[in-house]
């Protein structure tokens, strides 16, 4: 605990989270996970699983509390060490929900229903349209400004709600004094909107209609060979790097210098010449090869439940430290009277 006290002396703050929803997609892996490993040492790191946003979606209670533990265990097994980053479940944080409710009365409902993502998830889910889905982006604002966050790793698709964030930051700030710490997000180079392999224009989703355009990180060896060998490209032969007038083989490109550590022009000349069969039965094997090493260690995490409890408690700890003295702070600058 002091450990980590006196690395924020020095250090920055990353703050970042997934939903436990669905499968994870290597869009995920590469839009965020990956960034967050390789920032973990740079960093003092704060990694939630936001079970409190995946409920904006009508979620199986049964299948929401697995998948808290297997995205923790993913976490894990894709290289963040509970030993030096804090890894936790928001709702053991109550703090969150207690800052997002002083932050909506700093947030306009025309802000929020100009959402891209709740416009999209409206769509989707037009028989659920809950005040929830609406207030999303107030709830992730929340997670971030408690734990005085310096930079955010996200994907594209979280650029808006970054925006926000950081407006209602500022806004809070003007009207009292000094109070958030206004965030930067980061983003991948390449690789910060993944596409679908089947229409590359749409973002690879976890709650894709077509699995066949998405590789889940729980996917076999065979399945993800068979779906990037489905990949759409172009008619022409030539694997370059030009997302607007090739964006399938863009796209797998940038899936397959993430997953082999080789730079893109490294990885068209290493295609020069060769057919897009061959291209895409190596980016199916970049992937399977990397992918199969976190499967099993995701598995043998798994299998021992008490170990992942007791990384969650120690989480929620540090981070309600954390948390709860920037809301004792907020709270005391609206005027709550406290004790
Ligand atoms: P859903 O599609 O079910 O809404 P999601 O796949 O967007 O979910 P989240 O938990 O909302 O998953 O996102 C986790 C992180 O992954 C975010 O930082 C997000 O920006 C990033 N991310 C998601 N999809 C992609 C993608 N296709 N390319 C790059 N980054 C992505
Ligand atoms: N909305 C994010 C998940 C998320 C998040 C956060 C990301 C919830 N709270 C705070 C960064 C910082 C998403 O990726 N869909």
């Amino acid at each position: 605990m002091e450990e980590v006290e006196q690395q924020k002396v020095n250090k920055k703050v990353l703050y970042s989270a997934v939903q436990p929803t669905n499968a994870l997609t290597i869009g995920n892996y590469i839009g965020a996970i990956k960034n967050m490993v390789a920032m973990q040492d740079e960093y003092t790191c704060f990694f939630a699983i936001a079970n409190m946003h995946a409920i904006t979606v009508r979620q199986v209670p049964a299948q929401l509390r697995q998948k808290t533990l297997s995205l923790l265990a993913l976490y894990m097994a894709c290289g963040l060490d509970p030993n030096r980053c804090t890894l936790y479940v928001q709702s053991h944080v109550p703090c969150h929900a207690e800052l997002a409710w002083v932050l909506n009365t700093f947030t306009y409902v025309g802000e929020m229903e100009r959402m891209t993502q709740f416009k999209d998830k409206s769509a989707k889910h037009a028989d659920n349209i809950n005040m929830g889905l609406m207030d999303y982006p107030v709830l992730m604002a929340a997670d971030i400004l408690l734990y005085k966050t310096d930079v955010v790793p996200v994907g594209i698709d979280q650029r808006q709600h970054l925006e926000i964030c950081r407006d209602i930051a500022i806004r809070f700030n003007n009207i009292y004094s000094p109070t958030f710490v206004v965030p930067e997000g980061v983003y991948p180079k390449v690789g910060a909107k993944i596409g679908d392999l089947l229409d590359p224009s749409k973002k690879m989703s976890k709650s894709a209609e077509n699995a066949n355009g998405t590789i889940f990180m729980d996917d076999d060896r065979d399945t993800i060979i068979r779906k990037f060998k489905r990949a759409v490209t172009d008619s022409d032969s030539e694997v370059r790097y030009d997302p607007e007038n090739k964006p399938g083989v863009s796209n797998l490109l940038s899936i397959y210098t993430a997953f082999s550590g080789k730079s893109i022009e490294e990885a068209e000349r290493e295609f020069a010449g060769r057919g897009y069969g061959d291209f895409k039965l190596a980016v199916g094997e970049a992937v399977a090869d990397k992918l199969a090493p976190v499967q099993s260690e995701q598995a043998r995490l798994l299998s021992d439940k008490e170990y992942l409890n007791s990384v969650l408690k120690a989480g929620a700890e540090r981070a309600y430290k954390v948390a709860s003295s920037t809301l004792s702070k907020v709270y005391r600058k609206i005027g709550f009277y406290q004790l």
